[in-house]
């Protein structure tokens, strides 16, 4: 069975193998040794490079005094009356009785040198002397000292610009006591999920709920960054857990720092931390949530730094070094990776008034529109040395499906003005709808994935996402098939609802088939598990908003009560390892997207629409809700449509 190291952590992406500092528990220990032997050997070469230095001093009683420019800078002395030249302030000087003084100035200088060597030396063999603790704690304090004096740098507070339309964040509440309970029972899940991260995980990315401690993967690098606090805050304002909420915002405002040494997921950083801080920014009004945004993409740009501009998969914070996960088709960055940027980009730079973050993601854009694709579809892999396609593999789920999700949100959140956006998800779409999405014998609708010009019948949890998608772009498609799509987006939420209903706990598995009579069934034990992913829920939740069926709300209880009975343990929710065992084993994770997504979805379907109304707030892809901005009167360069 795979282990949950192994497990498709989250993103929608295969998993890359963990090879990040937590499977070399020894790597910090070692660099901290060879940071003592670092500063050592800097500073012998130091002092080797001023003893030849010293020793290689021309001997002034040969040459002319202007040979050390340096000199003629330390003795900013005028006296013209014994023939020297005054240029610019500095003096050259002339021959005879000065030659005495020169000759005293540079012996001057030659017994300063000496004595900053001897000192310098002084000072080396006092290092020797301490203990290596002595040492790295030095080192701490300096490194402490750096940490501080950039913080203060970067706290500096960002102009004001006028905030957007912020309609419907403290409302909602259904005046049917049905479903007032059901959503309070929803409620009571986030403080269970919040209390026990609070209580066995706070400052960990994520939770062990069994084991009750933290947790990581190597999308977040090798730091505590939070990721459950960052992802959960708006979903703790919209429920009205106030006090949480300013917990969270506290430890952030204390404890969030990004000058770590700390190699992260460039997608997953910016999908959960800068569009989980931007939400709470919009929210709450709070400064320190845009302060934090601003200063995290900043350590994000580097990543960009290739010869097309595609970023890189993951980036080093501290030193902005970037590179590729390993597994992906020849060295190539990942669609669903860089394509999912946008959204966040846009917004930073409408904060920060600094076109930088918009520049970078719309040539990402323009580079793509350039691009041949084969059939018309776009493939998962995209090289960001050559700027040419790997794979010609394409999938609306893991690898791909972001992407397409952002081109639709960029014209929705540009308040549809981003025409170049929408035309390039029309596009997408009719190939996807031409290649891709196929009805099984059984009727079912589904989208598979194209390998090499061959259709593989298997749809991933991942996908499910579609369906909310189809919907949310149905007004305002192409030839105004409105009808079709609002109708797509529902067959494929009865397709993902009968891949939950097949199963033993009525969770959806990882992946399932259409294929040799099976129909919506994982077939490979290892993509029987279920890791408390939101997808299948947000598309009922669109599909609510657009349709009001009822049949929605159900399907949604349903979801809630089964992730209540088998998923809750008393430390929070764990994943489950096989949906049709009816005696489940618990993966002991519980993802940060759960608060951030499935938590989230589930509660405002069962609240009134003018929470988070879908005309003024746009969702990324982890469930932040990001205002729609009326950028008519907003000078952005690079696309007209902005201007
Ligand atoms: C989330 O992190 C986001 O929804 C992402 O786009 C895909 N996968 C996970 C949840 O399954």
């Amino acid at each position: 069975m795979t282990t949950p190291a192994l497990l498709p952590l989250s993103g929608r992406r295969l998993p890359p193998l963990n090879l990040g500092a937590s499977a070399f528990p020894h790597h910090r220990a070692t660099l901290r040794l060879s940071e003592k032997f670092i500063l050592l050997l800097i500073l012998s070469a130091f002092i080797t490079l001023c003893f030849g230095a010293f020793f290689f001093l021309p001997d002034s009683s040969k040459h002319k005094r202007f040979d050390l420019g340096l000199e003629d800078v330390l003795i900013p002395h005028v006296d013209t009356s014994k023939g020297g030249k005054n240029l610019g302030g500095f003096l050259i000087h002339g021959q005879g009785h000065d030659e005495h003084r020169h000759r005293e100035e540079e012996e001057r200088l030659r017994n300063k040198i000496r004595a900053d060597h001897e000192k310098a030396l002084e000072e080396a063999k006092e290092k020797l002397k301490k203990s290596r603790d002595e040492i790295q704690a030095e080192i701490q304090t300096e490194k402490n000292k750096v940490v501080q004096e950039l913080k203060k740098k970067d706290s500096k507070p960002l102009p004001p610009v006028p905030l957007p339309n912020l309609i419907g964040i403290n409302s909602g509440e259904p005046a049917d006591p049905d479903i007032q309970e059901k959503r309070n029972k929803v409620k009571e899940m986030m403080k269970h999920a919040w209390d026990n991260y609070r209580q066995y995980g706070w400052g960990h990315n994520e939770l062990k709920p069994i084991a009750r401690k933290g947790h990581s993967t190597n999308i977040f690098g090798n730091s505590q960054m939070g990721a459950t606090i960052v992802d959960a805050l708006d979903t703790l304002y919209i429920m009205g857990l106030h006090d949480e909420f300013r917990e969270g915002q506290e430890w952030i405002d204390k404890n969030l720092d990004f000058s770590v040494n700390s190699e992260v997921s460039v997608f997953e950083v910016n999908i959960r931390f800068i569009g989980g801080l931007l939400a709470a920014y919009y929210l709450s009004g709070q400064e320190v949530f845009k302060i934090k945004a601003v200063q995290l993409a900043g350590k994000l740009l580097p990543a960009f730094n290739t010869p097309t501009g595609i970023p890189w998969a993951m980036v080093n914070l501290k030193s902005g070094v970037g590179r590729n996960w390993g597994w992906a088709s020849a060295g190539s960055s990942i669609l669903a990776e860089f394509g999912t940027l946008h959204m966040e980009f846009v917004h930073l730079s409408y904060l920060t008034g600094d076109p930088v973050y918009y520049n970078k993601v719309m040539h990402i854009r323009k580079l793509l529109q350039k691009m041949d694709r084969p059939n018309g579809l776009y493939p998962n892999y995209l090289n960001p040395r050559t700027g040419r396609w790997g794979q010609h593999h394409t999938s609306v789920g893991g690898l791909g499906d972001s992407f397409y999700e952002y081109l639709l949100k960029a014209w929705l959140m540009s308040d549809k003005m981003d025409t170049e956006a929408r035309k390039m998800y029309d596009d997408a779409i009719e190939a996807i709808e031409k290649h891709l999405i196929r009805k099984s014998n059984g009727g079912l609708t589904f989208i598979g994935e194209w390998k090499n010009g061959h259709l593989e019948r298997k749809m991933g949890h991942l996908t499910c996402f579609a369906g909310g998608m189809f919907a949310l772009g149905a007004d305002g498609s192409r030839d105004d098939k409105a009808g079709h799509y609002l109708q797509l987006g529902a067959e494929i939420a009865h397709t993902c609802h009968e891949s939950y209903d097949r199963t033993t706990l009525k969770l959806g598995p990882e992946a399932f088939k259409f294929d040799g009579g099976v129909e919506a069934v994982a077939v490979r034990q290892n993509e029987k598990y279920y890791i408390l992913r939101p997808e299948v829920i947000e598309t009922y939740w669109y599909m609510w908003r657009f349709t009001h069926d009822p049949k929605y709300r159900q399907w949604g209880w349903e979801a809630t009560q089964a992730i209540d009975k088998y998923c809750r343990v008393s430390g929070g929710f764990s994943g489950v390892k096989d949906v049709y065992s009816s005696s489940p084993t618990y993966d002991d994770v519980q993802q940060s997207f759960f608060l951030a997504e499935t938590l989230k979805y589930l509660y405002l379907l069962f609240s009134n629409d003018d929470l988070l109304p879908l005309d003024n707030w746009v969702f990324n892809t982890e469930a932040h809700p990001l205002p729609v901005l009326h950028l008519a009167n907003t000078t952005l360069s690079g696309n007209p449509a902005y201007r």
